[in-house]
C-alpha cells in the first residue's frame, strides 16, 4: 500500500473536530496534542491546523457543511497535497469529503496504520501492518484505487472483462490469503518458542500499556537491555521478550509490548490479534500508566477496555504508575493513600523498583525468601540452578567446607529445594561470621 508520502512532497492540513456527543465523559483533555503527537510521528509537513467544535458528526461527510466551507475557502488550499482528519471516518464520509474538497483526505485509522507500516521492523510486524492496511483498503476500494496495478506490473495483470474495481478486489483477496499463510507460519514458529518457555518453567510478566506511558524504558532497565525508548507514539511495534538479570526474582521472562491509543484501528488489533495473543500466555501484566499525563485515568481504561476485548482481564495486574519525577510528592502521597496496591516509580531516574520487584514475587512465587543458605558439596546441581535462576546474591564457604550462600528467591520457588538433603536455611549468625568468601 502506498505510505503517506515523506516531508519533502506530502504537505497536509489538519483537520481537528471535538465532538461533544461522541464518547461523553471519556473525551481525553488532550486530544488535540495526541492528535499532533500522531501527525509528528507520521512525518508529513503540516501547513495548517484548524480546530472546530460540533454537536454531532453529520452522517454523509462527518464535518458540517459550514467548516467544509470555510476549509474550501481557505487561501493555502492550493498547496496542500492532503487533509487529515482526527476521526475514523466511513468509507462514504472519506469519498464525500475527497470529491468536496478535491484534496486526499486521510483519517486516524489510516494515519495510524501509517505510523505502524514505518515502525514495523520484524517479519511478523511487517506482514500483521500489511495485513492490516489491505484490510482497511478493501472497505474502501470504491473509491478507485490505482496503485496496485503500479506495483504489480499493471495493465497485463487485468484478467479479461474485468473492471479496475474487480481486479483491485481480486488482488487485494489474494494478497490477504497468502500474508494469512505467511502468518500463520511464522506464529507456529512462536508458539514453539512459547512451549519452550513452558518447559524452561520460566514465568512470563508483560508490559502493557498506553503507548509512550514508558513501558520500553522500564523494560530496558529490569532486562539490562537496550530497546529504543522515545517521546514518540508506537516506538515499539515488535514485541521483544528478555530474561530478568537482577537476582531478585529467579526465572522471569519480561515481554515488552506495543503500546495502546483510544481509537485503535480494529483492522490492527485483528491483525495483531496473534502477536497480542502471546499475552494470554502470561502470567502477570505490568500496567504502565504515565501519571503525569492529565490524561492518564482515562487512557487507563482504554488500555483495560483492550485487555478486556483480548480476554486478557483474568491475568493478575500490577499498575505501575510511572513518571513520577514530573509530578509534585504531594500528588505523589495523595495518589499512593487512594491506591495502596498500587506501585509509584519514574523508570528513568531509579534502577531498583523494590517495591515493584516485591509486588511481582508476591504474585508470582508468594513472596520472597532473602537469606542464607547451606548446600552440602554433592549438590552442585542445585548450586548450579540456583545461579542460573540469578538467586545468588553471594558465596561463602563455611568452617566445615559447607556452600553457603546468600539468596533471594520466590517463596515457591524455594520449595523445591527445601526438603533435598543436605539443602538448609543457615541462620547461625556464628556460622556466617567465621566463613570466607
Ligand atoms: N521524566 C520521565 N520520562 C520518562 C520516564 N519513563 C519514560 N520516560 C520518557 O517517556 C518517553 C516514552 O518512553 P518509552 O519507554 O518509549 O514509552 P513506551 O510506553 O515504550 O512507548 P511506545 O513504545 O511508544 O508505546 C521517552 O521519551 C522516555 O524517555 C520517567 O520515569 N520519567
Ligand atoms: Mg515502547
Amino acid at each position: 500500500m502506498d505510505r503517506i508520502e515523506k516531508k519533502s512532497t506530502q504537505k497536509s492540513l489538519l483537520v481537528f473536530t471535538e465532538i461533544e456527543s461522541l464518547n461523553k465523559g471519556e473525551n481525553l483533555i488532550n486530544e488535540y496534542e495526541e492528535f499532533l503527537s500522531l501527525v509528528k510521528s507520521s512525518e508529513v509537513e503540516v501547513l495548517d491546523s484548524l480546530k472546530f467544535k460540533q454537536r454531532t458528526p453529520v452522517t454523509s461527510t462527518f464535518i458540517s457543511s459550514g467548516k467544509l466551507e470555510s476549509i474550501k475557502d481557505l487561501p493555502m488550499l492550493g498547496k496542500v497535497d492532503l487533509i487529515i482528519i482526527n476521526h475514523q471516518l466511513s468509507a462514504s464520509q472519506n469519498r464525500n469529503l475527497e470529491k468536496y474538497l478535491n484534496k486526499r483526505v486521510i483519517d486516524k485509522t489510516e494515519l495510524i496504520l501509517d505510523i505502524f507500516a514505518s515502525r514495523a521492523t520484524s517479519h511478523i510486524g511487517k506482514l500483521q501492518v500489511e495485513l492490516a492496511q489491505l484490510n482497511h483498503l478493501s472497505t474502501r476500494l470504491i473509491r478507485g484505487w490505482t496503485h496496485l496495478e503500479r506495483q504489480k506490473g499493471g495493465i497485463g495483470l487485468r484478467g479479461p472483462g474485468e473492471t479496475q474495481l474487480e481486479t483491485d478486489r481480486r488482488l487485494i483477496s489474494k494478497r490477504i490469503k497468502r500474508l494469512n499463510y505467511r502468518l500463520s507460519k511464522a506464529h507456529k514458529q512462536r508458539e514453539i518458542n512459547r512451549y519452550s518457555r513452558k518447559k524452561s518453567r520460566n514465568k512470563l510478566v508483560a508490559l502493557v500499556g498506553y503507548t509512550n506511558a514508558g513501558k520500553t524504558t522500564l523494560f530496558n532497565k529490569l532486562t539490562e537491555s537496550i530497546q529504543v525508548a522515545e517521546d514518540k507514539l508506537f516506538a515499539t511495534l515488535d514485541s521483544v521478550t528478555r530474561k530478568n538479570k537482577k537476582p531478585e526474582h529467579g526465572p522471569i521472562l519480561f515481554s515488552d509490548t506495543v503500546g495502546f491509543i483510544s481509537d485503535l484501528p480494529t483492522e490492527l488489533v485483528e491483525s495483531f490479534k496473534a502477536t497480542l495473543d502471546e499475552l494470554n500466555s502470561a502470567d502477570l501484566l505490568l500496567h504502565v500508566v504515565d501519571v503525569s499525563d492529565l490524561d492518564h485515568r482515562i487512557k487507563f481504561n482504554k488500555v483495560n477496555k483492550i485487555l478486556d476485548d483480548l480476554s486478557l482481564t483474568d491475568i493478575p495486574q500490577i499498575i505501575v504508575n510511572n513518571k513520577c519525577d514530573l509530578v509534585t510528592d504531594h500528588k505523589i502521597q495523595a495518589l499512593r493513600k487512594r491506591n495502596h496496591d498500587q506501585v509509584f516509580i519514574s523508570a528513568e531516574k531509579e534502577s531498583e523498583f523494590n517495591d515493584l520487584r516485591s509486588n511481582i514475587n508476591e504474585i508470582l512465587f508468594n513472596g520472597t525468601f532473602k537469606g542464607w543458605v547451606s548446600i552440602e558439596n554433592n549438590l552442585g546441581n542445585i548450586r548450579s540452578l540456583l545461579f542460573d535462576m540469578g538467586c545468588v546474591q553471594e558465596e561463602k564457604i563455611s568452617p566445615t567446607g559447607k556452600m553457603l550462600a546468600n539468596i533471594k528467591i520466590g517463596n515457591d520457588e524455594l520449595k523445591q529445594f527445601i526438603d533435598v538433603k543436605g539443602f538448609e536455611l543457615c541462620n547461625d549468625k556464628d556460622i556466617l561470621s567465621e566463613s570466607v568468601n
